[in-house]
């Protein structure tokens, strides 16, 4: 396997879908990701999160998953988003409440668009985060780092993946995680 074809991915829910709540949202949402030609799909357990920010919305499900996958970066999160679509998801508002919620957070050790294009996003400030949304894919995802959601899900499946940008691992990540914040994200 080249390391191009390897895929980190994070998946979420807090709102119903039509196939049911969110942990069943999101086991079929594994299922329709190795269906559409995704392989060797490994998924973590599934975990309950407090929404972040809080209080916008009741809590999530998330989980984490490697995969390999034959057509590139940009028809994988073209895949994810076809996927959210067909689970009723509607893209209105950022980091809000989803039925489901399917992000892609490396490509192997890619950085995209560049290394200077990925750090502008990495150092963004968080009210500049909620006003900009970046208009081509940036891998990996620049805030996986702060987000324990992410990354203990992510520990379960590729603890040994290192950040091609920051250098450290997951483990490491979330070794650097607040420990109060680690133990937010609890097994359902
Ligand atoms: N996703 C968001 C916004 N907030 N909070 C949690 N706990 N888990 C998420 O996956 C999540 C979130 C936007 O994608
Ligand atoms: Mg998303
Ligand atoms: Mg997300």
């Amino acid at each position: 396997m080249s390391k191009d074809q390897f895929y980190l991915i994070a998946l979420g829910a807090n709102l119903p879908s039509a196939e049911g709540a969110p942990d069943v949202t999101l086991r079929s949402a594994l299922r329709r990701l190795s269906e559409a030609g995704a392989r060797e799909v490994v998924a973590s357990r599934f975990f309950a999160t407090p929404c972040f920010p809080a209080g916008a919305g009741p809590d999530y499900v998330n989980a984490a998953a490697r995969l390999e996958f034959e057509g590139g970066a940009e028809a994988l999160l073209a895949l994810l988003h076809r996927i959210e679509a067909e689970f009723g998801r509607e893209r209105v508002q950022r980091w809000g409440q989803r039925v489901l919620d399917l992000d892609l957070i490396a490509a192997g050790d890619r950085v995209l668009p560049d290394e200077a294009g990925y750090r502008a996003w990495l150092d963004l400030p968080l009210e500049e985060q909620k006003q900009q949304a970046p208009d081509r894919l940036i891998l990996p995802h620049p805030r996986m780092q702060d987000r324990p959601f992410v990354l203990v899900p992510l520990a379960e499946v590729a603890p040994e993946w290192r950040h091609p940008v920051l250098g450290r691992t997951v483990r490491q990540m979330v070794d650097d995680l607040p420990r109060a914040a680690r133990d937010e994200v609890e097994p359902l």
